[in-house]
């Protein structure tokens, strides 16, 4: 169908790439030109501000129902920033390209020098060579360093390209030739005198350099949005100015950014995508997104049969956000200046992506002959050009002055966040070695032609014998690239990425304080649910650590009764409240402020998790110590964001996770999908998470108080995983000396029967189901057993003791906290590994029998639950009669 039947059937396709590729559908062309002509006169002699308001107008009547027409998304595929808006290159344009070429040469080296010794060490080369003028533009131009007089910004690298930040360091004098030399080797480079590259951003293995773990695809993308908002969370709290001094233009360009180089493939990963309106919804134009449109990803293209680039720019101006394409350089300009007929933006409009993969792979003659071949208009245009010239066209993410002029408008945008689309060749440089072929992602090796063929490409200052043999290049320190380089840095702050750890200690009240509620609790009943929110309505108000702590919530905080935090100390709004909450006049009132202090994250445990993590590093990215309590469905966590969860453990995460309405039987009703048995399975994988199940309010709060200490005042990197039960019971009180074991893992809670009674059993429980193990030992001792009932609060704390202690040849804590005669018999709400964990330290001789809720979960009331899955008292008196007590 033509196109302007089409129009007329109702049926349009209102894609303006479409049209240009179909112009021959014009029914009335004369009366086109007519409307065009008039369009264009209108902007000549009005200005385009009365252009657009024209079009407004037209907008309203086109967007009648009867017409049906709505603007598309998409726009031509050419650079948003037209030359005539490009601002003047503020640098060294050639030394710069120089430089640029010296990281590509020696990131290439390291990756290629390490698979070479050792071909199992893997790495990547094609990514970074497609990244690296992006990366350069911005270390020169636009990435400020964090010191003394400045917050800096914060930017996240495309983990595998990793080895252009270390190529950098090198030239910078942070890293040494044979740090670089021993990429991926972090184990045996000691002993070489040097210090091993951890593979990819790990803050963890790298903890003075790398702040930002991106490695798992995804992460860092939805990381950076929540730290760009956290960053709007401590200016509007009063805790830390992010927005730079001063309300004139000028100054506010300066204020704390967050940049993130991605990459077009990693867009496709759900969490990439998943808060992109929450950061439009916020106005974080402190955050800039360089997405790096190379087409391709590790099998092959990203949008084989379409446009990543089309279809990321209406992804993200329909989540609001600004888009910048950056798609072509500077020498495409005068091919676009005498295109008059639209012929490039037609050709472009019919290409897809696996097709200008082929391109990128291909040589100036191919590219003559196939895209500029497709018609004469093309054809001319490409007349006068060689076709070693054509093969240079360079794409506009590998044009330093392009990209400079993107960073800059991006810099400059008011309101929104903004994505610059920039479209280069994956592996460019590579030559026939790997430049835009499917197989470039995973190349790490490159024969001698190959590398000779790179040296030539970038006129790097290297001899044959020095490019063969792979030698690192440094260029003299009185240099004139050398002196640029550190005058770059200096002018934007210092050296980046540089990870800090400096921060205030916050005093951490003593626990008398503010838990007597729940040390001596006397026998109350109550949750441990119940327990944690007092506590941590209590710690709220406490003058200098309350205004640290940040409440995060994924809408469940009526569930577990912490509404009155609400009106107590608001959620954060950054519109505040325009509207009359309907509860106005309840002391529960939805009450939303600038200076609220509950982060109300809505139903994404992927956006609260990160939220978490923005808080729970911000002692580190900006010096100011924030404790972040993340209550949650403990179902929701360690299972639904566990790989986010241990990315914050790589950052070094100091904060509180609480894993609420845990248990796999104490959350009765709510069945398969609720029930969580295994958190803490996983919890215990992670070597600085310290994973607790408390029973009772008193162990919760040494708990709480301990690992406060820990993080505010020793400023260790550890976190907290708590879980929590909505099951109400009476609550002892906690004697002071059970106070250490409560933290250590466990504690002898109590003894039943005739203590010199010959059958003996000790019985272990924790949470919710020390209740049931306290009947069962209620029961044995009416059958005339001693039974102790000792109390674990933490399974993988003791299992983690006993194993260091193993290793140290000394008796572990809980060898020594079991020690005695009979069976031990251990049952948790959790499945049978958890309790199975410590089985290597209950002293010889004792036999062990453990008791889980293994299998799915369902729904019925607890007792029910608990018999079926056998951790009932009946099950866990039978068990210790079985194992012989
Ligand atoms: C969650 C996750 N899945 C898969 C990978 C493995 N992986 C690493 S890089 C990569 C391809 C990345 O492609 P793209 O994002 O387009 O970046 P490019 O290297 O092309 O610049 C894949 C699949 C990963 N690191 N993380």
């Amino acid at each position: 169908m033509r196109l302007a039947a089409a129009y007329s059937a109702g049926m349009a396709d209102h894609s303006i790439t479409r049209y240009l590729a179909d112009q021959g559908g014009d029914a009335d062309p004369t009366e086109t030109a007519e409307w065009r002509d008039a369009f264009q006169a209108l902007v000549a002699t009005q200005g385009p501000a009365r252009a657009r308001f024209i079009l407004d107008q037209l907008a309203v009547l086109a967007r009648h129902p009867g017409v049906a027409w709505s603007p598309e998304l998409v726009t031509p595929y050419v650079n948003t920033v037209p030359v005539e808006k490009q601002p003047v290159f503020p640098g060294d344009l050639a030394i710069e390209e120089k430089l640029a070429s010296l990281m590509r040469w020696n990131a290439l080296a390291m990756v290629v020098r390490a698979n070479t010794a050792y071909g199992e060490l893997g790495g990547h080369i094609a990514s970074y060579a497609s990244a690296a003028d992006l990366f350069e533009v911005g270390f020169n131009h636009f990435f400020h360093a964090r010191n003394d007089k400045q917050g800096g910004d914060l930017v996240f690298f495309q983990p595998h390209s990793a080895p252009g930040v270390y190529a950098r360091a090198f030239l910078e004098g942070r890293l040494t030739q044979e740090d670089l030399a021993h990429y991926r080797q972090e184990i045996s480079a000691p002993a070489a005198g040097a210090r091993g590259l951890s593979s990819y951003p790990h803050p963890w293995l790298m903890p003075d350099f790398w702040q930002f773990p991106t490695g798992s695809m995804g992460i860092g993308p939805i990381s950076s949005i929540y730290h760009a908002r956290f960053m709007r969370y401590l200016t509007h709290r009063n805790l830390l100015d992010c927005e730079g001094a001063g309300s004139d233009t000028e100054k506010r360009i300066d204020k704390r950014r967050v940049w993130g180089v991605f990459g077009d493939g990693e867009m496709d990963e759900p969490e990439s995508m998943s808060a992109l309106t929450l950061a439009s919804r916020e106005k974080l134009d402190n955050l800039v997104w360089v997405v790096n449109c190379n087409l391709q990803r590790l099998d092959g293209p990203v949008r084989g049969n379409g446009r990543i680039v089309d279809e990321l720019e209406k992804l993200f101006r329909g989540a609001g956000w600004n888009v910048i394409k950056l798609l072509w350089g500077s020498d495409w300009d005068g091919l676009f200046a005498r295109d008059t007929t639209n012929a490039l933006v037609r050709a472009f409009a019919h290409t897809v992506d696996g097709q200008m993969q082929t391109f990128a792979a291909k040589d100036g003659r191919f590219n003559r002959d196939n895209f500029f071949g497709q018609d004469e208009e093309l054809a001319r245009l490409a007349q006068g050009m060689t076709d070693e010239q054509i093969d240079r066209l360079k794409r506009g993410g590998h044009d330093l002055v392009k990209i400079h002029a993107a960073y800059d408008a991006a810099a400059k945008h008011r309101g929104q966040p903004t994505v610059i689309l920039a479209h280069t060749k994956k592996g460019y440089g590579m030559g026939a070695a790997g430049q835009g072929r499917m197989t470039t992602h995973s190349q790490k090796k490159l024969d001698d032609a190959a590398l000779l063929e790179f040296r030539n490409r970038f006129n790097l200052p290297v001899s044959d014998a020095q490019a063969t043999s792979l030698a690192f290049f440094k260029p003299a320190d009185d240099s004139p690239e050398m002196r640029y380089l550190h005058a770059r840095r200096d002018a934007l702050g210092g050296y980046m990425p540089r990870r800090e750890t400096a921060c205030d200690v916050v005093p951490v009240p003593a626990a008398n304080t503010y838990a007597q509620f729940a040390l001596q609790a006397a026998g109350k009943e109550m949750s441990t649910t119940m327990a944690f929110v007092r506590l941590l309505g209590t710690l709220l108000k406490d003058p200098q650590l309350g205004p640290r702590i940040v409440p995060i919530v994924a809408d469940e905080a009526r569930t577990f009764g912490m509404a009155n935090l609400f009106k107590q100390v608001g959620i954060y709004s950054s519109a505040g409240q325009s509207y009359e909450p309907e509860d106005i006049g309840s002391v529960l009132s939805y009450r939303e402020a600038l200076d609220g202090q509950i982060l109300e994250e809505g139903i994404s445990e992927a956006g609260a998790i990160a939220s978490w993590t923005a808080a729970a590093t911000s002692y580190s990215v900006h010096g100011v110590a924030m404790l972040p309590f993340y209550i949650y469905y403990s179902m929701f966590g360690f299972q639904r964001v566990g790989d986010a969860i241990w990315a914050a453990a790589d950052q070094r995460a100091r904060g509180f996770l609480l894993g609420a309405t845990s248990g796999r039987t104490t959350l009765g009703g709510e069945g398969l999908q609720h029930q969580d048995g295994s958190s803490h399975l996983v919890a215990a994988t992670i070597p600085n998470c310290k994973a607790y199940d408390p029973a009772f309010a008193g162990e919760l709060a040494v708990i709480v108080d301990h690992g406060m200490r820990e993080m505010l005042v020793e400023q260790r990197d550890v976190f907290y995983y708590v879980t929590l039960m909505n099951e109400n019971y009476a609550n002892p009180d906690l004697p002071e000396e059970a106070r250490d074991g409560v933290v250590r893992g466990g504690y002898r809670h109590a003894s039943f029967g005739d203590a010199s009674a010959s059958r003996r059993v000790t019985l272990l429980g924790s949470g919710a189901i020390l209740t049931e193990v306290l009947a069962a030992a209620r029961q044995l001792a009416a059958e005339g057993m001693a039974v102790d009932v000792v109390s674990v609060t933490s399974w993988s704390e003791l299992a983690r003791e006993g194993r260091a202690c193993e290793e140290q040849a000394k008796v572990p804590y809980v060898t020594q906290l079991l020690a005695g005669s009979g069976p031990v018999v251990a049952a948790s709400d959790y499945v049978r590994a958890v309790p199975e964990s410590i089985r290597a330290y209950v002293p010889q001789g004792r036999r062990y029998a453990t008791l889980g809720t293994d299998g799915f979960g369902r729904s019925d009331t607890r007792a029910a639950l608990r018999a079926f899955f056998a951790v009932d008292a009946a099950s866990i008196a039978k068990a210790a009669r079985f194992a012989g007590a």
